[in-house]
């Protein structure tokens, strides 16, 4: 299909292959993250349109959905992946971490969805895919600041669903456990991990089934977890 999907924290991780697998499933995919290089390298891979943003801030969100708009003159998608994460006791956390946080997981998501909201609306139709968490629904010690702020995001694509049904527009919502990425300064790859992690492919394989529903057909959430996670 030519169907149009920005995928942000598309530099890398689960992002990077979530807009692999939609370029090589036919769709213009609008690749977007702050490192230019990776960026580059991904829109190399997938023939994609990098735009170099800081999801965090409203102009770079609505400079987005203007570029995806302008250069191919429709947007179907929207996959708001980008996230940070990192675990601390509460006691230890600098308020600069928790800010991080929030900014990136949560009004990240509100800013992207705020900014891509009037097209599906005019258009009556539109995919919101949010990657949230397997502890947007559970707690766990050392993870205060990123789980709540994974329960936040959870609670706005929540919301958000039931305010766009009524428009056409469809709200799926994607809860992996552990994932083999970069993410909380991890180095991906190591061979162990096979067994103890999902691969960013796994995730991008829900995404892609989420977003292959019929017309009729709204899947709000999938959980997936590595069969191995206890917790
Ligand atoms: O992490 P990583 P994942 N503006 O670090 C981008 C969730 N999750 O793929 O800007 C724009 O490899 C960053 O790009 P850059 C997690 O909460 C994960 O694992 O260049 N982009 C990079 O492309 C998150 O929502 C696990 O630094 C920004 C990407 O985000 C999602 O999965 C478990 C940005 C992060 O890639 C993807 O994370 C789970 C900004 N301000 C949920 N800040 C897991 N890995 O175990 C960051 O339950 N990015």
């Amino acid at each position: 299909t030519n169907q149009v999907a920005i995928v942000t924290g598309a530099s890398r991780g689960i992002g990077r292959a979530i807009a692999t697998l939609l370029a090589l499933q036919g769709a213009q995919v609008v690749l977007v993250a702050r490192s230019e290089d990776d960026l580059l390298e991904v829109a190399h891979k997938t023939n994609g349109l990098p735009v170099v943003a800081d999801v965090s801030q409203e102009a770079d969100a609505q400079l987005v959905v203007a570029e995806a708009l302008n250069r191919y003159g429709r947007l179907d998608m929207v996959v708001c992946n980008a996230g940070v994460g990192s675990f601390n006791l509460l006691e230890n956390f600098e308020e600069a971490e928790w800010d991080r946080m929030f900014d990136v997981n949560v009004k990240g998501t509100f800013l992207l969805c705020k900014a891509a909201l009037p097209h599906f609306k005019e258009q009556r139709r539109g995919h919101i895919v949010g990657i949230a968490s397997d502890v947007s629904k559970r707690t766990f010690a050392h993870g205060t600041a990123y789980g709540a702020s994974k329960y936040a995001q959870h609670a706005v694509l929540d919301a958000l669903r039931k305010e766009v049904r009524p428009h056409g527009i469809k709200v799926s919502v994607i809860y992996p456990g552990l994932v083999d990425t970069h993410f909380n300064d991890a180095r991906p790859g190591a061979p162990e991990k096979q067994l103890t992690h999902l691969q960013p492919l796994d995730v991008a394989q829900a995404v892609r089934y989420v977003l292959e529903a019929p017309a009729h057909v709204v899947i709000d959430e999938l959980m997936l977890h590595p069969t191995t996670q206890e917790w």
